[in-house]
């Protein structure tokens, strides 16, 4: 097989990697002025938080799918710094069009202030996927663009942890949930599915608070909930990095009982977490395949414009520390 050659690219608050380039093509920086000439398309990926397991698997996947496709594709690789750097990942789209890409597959931060930037993305030709974090309709309606979203039905997966959680608590039981950030379509979602299930099984949301997707936050958020509610006997995380700050808030917080804990990801240090029993349970969404998914779609939509354009749902499935063997 062709060795594929890597370029990392470090901007100040970003990281882009291209693959698939020939030798002496690339441009020396995430725009790759010069890449365009193999002839073959070129698809950016723009992640969010790169300190996010979640997207390091969805950036192995997506590098591994190039690397098994290199006479197809050229594949450049972006992320932002953290959660929140919004404007960081507007710039990135604003990059990846004056870099003139054929596509762009994004996981955007913030479900309605990404739209404008993709519109001028789609404005100049450019193939736009959505994945993982869908764009609001609405804003999506206003700015007049249709944008495809290829990624999982979030409330679903959500409510199928709270089931599973809800079968080790007793009705009438206190919860708390740490939300993702409110402005995130996927975020809101895993939030209902999470309230519907503790509804159908007569358990009370005591507290409810955005802990921003993030490990630090959430440890701060959960602790503070705890302190005011120490009847609280499950937590609810909308994604793995905040479940494992409420894990390390419960352990400090010396409560006479347990509390459960419960995620979404499936990243590796919460299936650690699942097998020590400080992890109930969590939602694995292959965010691996995910930007494999919009990638072959893209490819797909570069082929044949005229192709039908829609959105696909991919799977999420419910793993907890029985199926992990422990
Ligand atoms: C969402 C993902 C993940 C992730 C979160 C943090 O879009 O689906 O659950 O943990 O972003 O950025």
């Amino acid at each position: 097989m062709k060795t594929v050659q890597r370029l990392l690219l470090l901007a100040t608050l970003a990281m882009g990697t291209v693959l698939g380039c020939a030798p002496g093509e690339n441009g020396g920086n995430a725009t790759g002025s010069g890449a365009a000439d193999s002839g073959k398309p070129r698809i950016a990926l723009i992640m969010k938080s790169l300190a996010n397991d979640f997207f390091s698997a969805m950036a192995k996947g997506a590098e591994e799918h190039q690397a098994a496709h290199a006479g197809e594709y050229e594949l450049i690789v972006n992320g932002i710094k953290d959660e929140r750097d919004l404007s960081r990942q507007v710039a990135l789209v604003e990059e990846m069009i004056a870099a003139g890409v054929d596509a762009i597959v994004i996981a955007p931060a913030d479900s309605k202030a990404l739209v404008p930037a993709l519109r001028r993305a789609q404005k100049a030709g450019i193939v736009v996927i959505n994945i993982d974090n869908r764009l609001d309709q609405e804003v999506l309606e206003q700015e007049g663009v249709s944008i495809p979203f290829v990624g999982p039905d979030n409330k679903a997966g959500a409510k199928k942890v709270g089931d599973y959680l809800a079968t080790k608590l007793e009705a009438g039981a206190a919860v708390a949930v740490l939300e993702g950030i409110r402005t995130s379509f996927n975020g809101t979602q895993r939030r209902l599915g999470f309230e519907e299930a503790m509804k159908a099984a007569d358990i009370n949301i005591v507290a409810s608070q955005s802990a921003q997707w993030e490990m630090s936050q959430a440890n701060t958020v959960a602790a503070s909930m705890l302190s005011e509610h120490p009847e609280i006997k499950a937590i609810l995380a909308a994604n793995d990095n905040m479940a494992l700050g409420a894990v390390a808030a419960v352990q400090s917080a010396g409560l006479d009982h347990p509390v459960l804990v419960v995620g979404f990801d499936n990243i590796p240090a919460v299936r650690e977490a699942m097998k020590e029993g400080k992890v109930l349970a969590t939602a694995d969404q292959h965010g691996d395949k995910l930007a494999v998914y919009g990638i072959e779609y893209a490819l797909k939509l570069i082929e044949d414009s005229e192709a039908e354009v829609e959105d696909r749902e991919t799977p999420v499935d419910l793993i907890t520390a029985e199926d992990l063997g422990e």
